[in-house]
C-alpha cells in the first residue's frame, strides 16, 4: 500500500494510519526531489493525459496521470522497465533504490513508474464520491497502463523495445494481468507477492500469521490467542471498559454499542501483529517507512515477557509499543470515527491516502477480507460479516454484490489458472498473502520463486548484507530469468 508498489493490503483498520504499499507514502520524503535533481537531472514527476473511461468511447473526458522516468541506466536498444503503482501514492524512492534498478543497470533499461489512478496525485475526478469511484478498477488501471505503454512507446521511439512490467502485492497481480491481457504490449512480468485469486473471505491470512509467529517461538501465537480471548471475554462486561480504556490508552472511553464497534476495536489491535508479520524484516527503510525495527521477534519478545503481567497485559504493552513507534498519543479505535473518515469523499480527507479507494476495490473486485473465521488463528471477534458490512456502510454495496464482483474478477483474470508465458511469481513464506499467490511453477515459462523466511515483497527492496541467502538467490534467479526472456 498499501500497495506503493507494494504495501498493499494491510489490515483495513490501520489503513488510515499507514497507507503505503510496497512503494510507500511520498510525504515522508521531504527534500527528496531536490536530491533527485542533483543525482539524475530528470526525475521530476511528469504527467500523462489519460481517458477517464477506457470502455466507453462516447465518454471523452480526460485527466492527468503522474509518472516518473529514470534514464540513468538506459542504453540505446535496451529494454523498458515499467513499475506499476498500486493502492497508495507512487513513491519516487523507487526510482532511486530497489532491486529492479540493479536489473536495469545490468540490462541498460529505461525505467518508468506509473501511479495508479485514484491514488497519490493521480486524481481523475473532482472527489472520491461513490459515483466517481465507478472509474476505479483494476481493468481501468490496466487500460491506463496499455495506453501509457502505447503512447510513450511511440513518442520515445520505444515501440520495438522489450517492455517488462514489475509490481509487488496488488501491483504484482497487475503485472501478471498486464502480460496476460496485453501480451503484445509487455514482453515479460515480475509479479511479486501477487494475490492473483480473489476471494471474499480470506481467513487463511490469519492462519499464516499464526504460523509466522510460531516460527519465531511456538508459544508466541498461543499467548496472543490467550490475550485476545481474555479481551473478548472482558468486552462482554461494560464494567471492565474503564480498565480497557486505560490499558490500551484509548483516545476516548470505550463504548461498545454495536458488533461493529467491538470488531473494529479488536481488528485494530490484531492489526499490530498483522502488519508486523506482513513486513517482517523487509528492507523498507529507504522508502521512509518508520517502525521497521519492530519485528516478529520484538512482538514475541513482549508477549513472552512475564514481568509485564499476564498475556492480556502484554498484549496491551504491544499496543502501546506500536503507538510509541508511530508517534500516536492515544489509540482511536472508534468505528464511528472510522466510518466518518471512510465516507469523506474529499481528496483532503483522512482516508484519501488510499483507505477509501482500496476498500472500495475490495468491495467491488477482490474481497480479501482477513476475517477471524478460521479456528487455526490467534484472534477473535472480526468475522466476515463485519468486513462485508463496511461495503454497505461506505459505498452502499451489499453482500451479494460483493460476492458477484469477486466471482467476476476470477472469471475475468482466471484466478490461479494463469495462461500466459514469461511471468515470474516470487513469494515469501511468512507473508500472509502467499496464501492467494502462485506457489508452484505453473509451467517452465510461468515459474514461482519461493523465498523461505521472507515477508511481503522482500525481493523488491534494495539488497543489504543482512539478507537471507535464499533471498539473495531469489533475486539472482529473477535476474537469470529476465536475461533468458529478454533474448527471446
Ligand atoms: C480494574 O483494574 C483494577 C486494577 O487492576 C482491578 O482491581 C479492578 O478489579 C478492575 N476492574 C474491573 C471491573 O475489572
Ligand atoms: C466515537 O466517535 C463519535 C463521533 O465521532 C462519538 O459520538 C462517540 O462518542 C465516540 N465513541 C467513543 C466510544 O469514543
Ligand atoms: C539509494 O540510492 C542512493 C543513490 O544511488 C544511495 O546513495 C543510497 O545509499 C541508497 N539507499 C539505500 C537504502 O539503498
Ligand atoms: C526502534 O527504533 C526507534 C528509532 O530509532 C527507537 O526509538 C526504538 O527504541 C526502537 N525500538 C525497538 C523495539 O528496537
Ligand atoms: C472531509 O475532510 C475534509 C478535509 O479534512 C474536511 O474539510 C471536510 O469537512 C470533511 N467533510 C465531511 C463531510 O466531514
Ligand atoms: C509459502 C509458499 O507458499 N511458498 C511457495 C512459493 O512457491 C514455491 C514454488 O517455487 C513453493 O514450493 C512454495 O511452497
Amino acid at each position: 500500500m498499501a500497495l506503493q508498489t507494494c504495501r498493499l493490503l494491510l489490515s483495513k483498520a490501520n489503513l488510515l494510519l499507514l497507507v503505503s504499499l510496497c512503494v510507500a507514502v511520498d510525504g515522508h520524503f521531504k527534500g527528496f526531489r531536490k536530491f533527485f535533481r542533483v543525482q539524475y537531472g530528470s526525475l521530476e514527476e511528469q504527467w500523462f493525459t489519460q481517458k477517464l473511461d477506457h470502455f466507453c468511447s462516447a465518454d471523452s473526458r480526460v485527466w492527468k496521470q503522474r509518472y516518473f522516468v529514470n534514464e540513468a541506466f538506459y542504453k540505446p536498444g535496451g529494454p523498458v522497465f515499467l513499475m506499476i503503482g498500486g493502492e497508495g501514492p507512487a513513491n519516487p524512492a523507487w526510482m532511486m533504490n530497489g532491486t529492479w534498478l540493479n536489473y536495469a543497470e545490468k540490462f541498460g533499461a529505461l525505467c518508468l513508474m506509473l501511479e495508479h489512478r485514484f491514488y497519490g496525485r493521480s486524481n481523475p475526478t473532482p472527489d472520491l464520491s461513490t459515483d466517481n469511484l465507478r472509474y476505479l478498477s483494476s481493468r481501468q488501471a490496466l487500460a491506463d497502463l496499455a495506453h501509457f505503454r502505447t503512447v510513450i512507446g511511440e513518442e520515445r521511439g520505444l515501440n520495438n523495445r522489450k517492455w517488462v512490467a514489475f509490481g509487488g502485492s496488488y501491483p504484482g497481480s497487475l503485472a501478471a494481468w498486464f502480460r496476460l491481457k496485453y501480451p503484445h504490449l509487455v514482453h515479460a512480468s515480475v509479479a511479486t507477492s501477487a494475490p492473483v485469486y480473489a476471494t471474499v473471505n480470506f481467513p487463511e491470512y490469519l492462519e499464516v500469521v499464526w504460523r509466522s509467529l510460531a516460527s519465531e517461538n511456538t508459544e508466541c501465537p498461543l499467548l496472543v490467542k490467550k490475550a485476545s480471548d481474555t479481551l473478548v471475554e472482558r468486552l462482554k462486561d461494560p464494567k471492565t471498559y474503564d480498565n480497557i480504556t486505560k490499558d490500551f490508552n484509548l483516545c476516548s472511553s470505550l463504548q461498545i454499542q454495536t458488533e461493529m464497534d467491538s470488531a473494529y476495536f479488536l481488528e485494530t489491535l490484531a492489526g499490530n501483529f498483522m502488519d508486523v508479520v506482513q513486513y517482517n524484516e523487509d528492507n523498507r527503510g529507504f522508502e521512509g517507512v518508520v517502525g521497521t525495527n519492530i519485528t516478529i521477534k520484538v512482538l514475541c519478545g513482549v508477549m513472552g515477557d512475564t514481568s509485564l503481567g499476564d498475556p492480556y497485559a502484554r498484549y496491551a504493552a504491544v499496543a502501546r509499543l506500536m503507538m510509541d513507534t508511530f508517534f500516536m498519543k492515544c489509540l482511536d479505535a472508534n468505528y464511528s470515527t472510522y466510518l466518518r473518515d471512510m465516507t469523506n469523499a474529499s481528496w483532503y480527507g483522512l482516508a484519501a491516502g488510499g483507505g477509501r479507494q482500496w476498500v472500495y476495490q475490495t468491495c467491488t473486485e477482490f474481497g480479501f477480507y482477513q476475517s477471524t473465521d478460521s479456528p487455526n488463528q490467534p484472534f477473535a471477534g472480526f468475522p466476515l460479516v463485519y468486513h462485508v458490512k463496511q461495503c454497505a456502510d461506505f459505498y452502499n454495496v451489499n453482500a451479494d454484490q460483493v460476492a458477484e464482483a469477486v466471482a467476476q474478477t476470477n472469471e475475468y483474470y482466471g484466478g490461479y489458472d494463469i495462461r500466459s508465458t514469461r511471468i515470474v511469481l516470487p513469494n515469501g513464506s511468512i507473508d500472509p498473502w502467499h496464501a492467494l499467490g502462485i506457489t508452484k511453477d505453473i509451467t517452465p515459462d510461468l515459474p514461482a520463486v519461493f523465498i523461505k523466511g521472507t515477508a511481503h515483497c522482500a525481493n523488491m527492496y534494495p539488497a543489504r548484507k543482512e539478507d537471507l541467502p535464499q533471498l539473495v538467490l531469489a533475486r539472482d534467479h529473477v535476474f537469470l530469468l529476465l536475461q533468458q526472456w529478454l533474448k527471446q
